[in-house]
């Protein structure tokens, strides 16, 4: 059987990486074999492009978007796709609405662009299921301040982050994958309705 392919998303600062590890607890109690990663990132590759990506100075928004999909490339073949096909659940901290979301939403870049590196990087592979947790861009912006200094796309404007939160809301109502959580919750209300979506997911994979 394959595995199922979980991505988490949303706006800097709204609990991503706290409930990642949630999920790994979660899946580890149920006795499922998993393995988590990132993007940009999650391979040697991926790693480098993302530092580059994060750090690296001044790079155009058409360099950014190819990077993205760059790294994407390379984790779907050589991590994302063989776990999958291995029966293992994979479960991946951003993803390819991250794309849509910054560079379509944020940079303002043509959709189609994107949609077609989508087809090209793809093929037809998508997210079983798509948590994104949602808050207003100051509360995210204020939680992730208290973490590190800002990183070169971090550092962009408001009206950006907002835009990228538009982007992200616009794709949950299009796709039926999605689940919104509302991240200005308590941690322990979000866990509860991320558990809520994970036992859903166990629930249609087993019949
Ligand atoms: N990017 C892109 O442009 N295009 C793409 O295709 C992809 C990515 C894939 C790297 O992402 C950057 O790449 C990102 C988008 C871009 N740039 N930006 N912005 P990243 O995932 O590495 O960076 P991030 O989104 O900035 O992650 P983050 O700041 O670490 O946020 P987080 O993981 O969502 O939050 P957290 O670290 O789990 O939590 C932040 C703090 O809030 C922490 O102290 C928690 O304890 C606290 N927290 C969490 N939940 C709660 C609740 N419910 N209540 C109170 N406090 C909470």
């Amino acid at each position: 059987m394959k595995g199922c392919f979980i991505t988490i998303e949303g706006i800097e600062g709204v609990g991503k990486t706290t409930n990642l590890k949630f999920i790994q607890a979660w899946l580890e109690k149920q006795g499922i074999e998993y393995i988590s990663t990132r993007e940009p990132g999650g391979t040697d590759l991926g790693e480098r492009l993302r530092e580059l990506l994060l750090h690296g100075g001044d790079v155009s928004s058409e360099a950014e978007l190819l990077m993205m999909f760059a790294s994407r490339s390379q984790h779907l073949e050589k991590l994302i796709k063989p776990a999958i096909d291995q029966g293992k659940w994979v479960i991946c901290d951003r993803f390819t609405d991250s794309t849509y979301a910054y560079q379509g939403g944020g940079r303002q870049m043509n959709l189609s662009s994107i949609e077609s590196l989508e087809t090209l990087v793809h093929k037809n592979v998508q997210p079983d299921l798509t948590l994104l947790l949602d808050a207003p861009v100051e509360i995210g912006r204020e939680r992730a301040a208290k973490r590190s200094a800002a990183d070169r796309i971090e550092a962009e404007d408001l009206a950006f982050f907002n835009r990228v939160r538009d982007m992200f809301l616009a794709r949950a109502k299009q796709y039926d994958r999605f689940k919104v959580i509302d991240a200005t919750q308590s941690l322990e209300d979000v866990q509860t309705n991320i558990e809520t979506s994970l036992e859903h997911l166990l629930q249609r994979e087993s019949v």
